[in-house]
């Protein structure tokens, strides 16, 4: 009886927003400070750059990664490599306390055999947003993405599978994670302009961590 009424507790703070789609609110609340931590390591080694975009654009939230390989944008495409094209060097391997909580969550949404090989992490400042995209660059579709969002709050956009099909929004808020796979997969979703603020553990910044498994 008490396990029921604790397991339906720690259920409540979890949502299937769709099927596939579970936005576990503050899953990473417990471990945040050793997250942002694990950040400044990375970026201490791969630093937070604006990547261009095949139409010559540059994205407005800065971009690192860690794992095996890393997600990177220039005017030729998108692409993953297993070297930071800026330092020539391999990426930041990925923290264990990275691991665990991406596969926890995964497992929480129950996707049981997550294997991530690369974190992309995003810095957003104030004006920053994504537009609307598919996450598609990866070769296994049956594997899930994790998203983690710290720091400051934005409002998160996600439709369907194709790009003017109808959009939730959702806010993310620090220690906020969202577990995205099966059938919505590659559903299209971005998020809205990052207002002005200030957090007690991140200044005027938002950072969202998203684990996939690329190869
Ligand atoms: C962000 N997130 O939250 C951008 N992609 O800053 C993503 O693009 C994303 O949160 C796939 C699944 C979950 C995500
Ligand atoms: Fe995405």
């Amino acid at each position: 009886m008490t396990a029921d009424l604790f397991a339906s507790d720690e259920m409540s703070l979890s949502e299937q927003i769709l099927p596939d789609v579970f936005f576990l609110k503050e899953f990473a609340l417990g471990h945040t400070e050793q997250l942002l931590t694990a950040i400044s390591c990375i970026e201490a080694q791969s630093a937070f750059r604006k990547m261009q975009t095949p139409g010559g654009f540059y994205m407005s939230a800065a971009i690192t990664n860690c794992g095996e390989v890393g997600w990177h944008s220039d005017g030729h495409g998108y692409r993953y490599s297993q070297v930071d094209p800026l330092t020539q060097q391999k990426w930041p391997p990925m923290p264990a306390c990275f691991l665990q909580l991406a596969q926890s969550a995964a497992q929480r949404a129950g996707f049981e055999h997550f294997h991530p090989d690369v974190c992309l992490i995003n810095r957003y400042e104030v004006g920053a947003k994504m537009g609307l995209h598919q996450d598609k660059d990866e070769k296994d579709f049956s594997q899930p993405i994790v998203s983690v969002s710290l720091g400051l709050p934005i409002i998160f956009q996600f439709g369907g599978p194709k790009r003017n099909d109808p959009k939730q929004r959702i806010q993310l808020e620090h220690g906020d994670v969202i577990v995205w796979g099966g059938s919505a997969r590659r559903f299209y979703h971005g998020v809205l302009t990052l207002k002005p603020g200030q957090h007690d553990m991140t200044g005027p910044y938002r950072y969202n961590l998203t684990f996939r498994r690329a190869g």
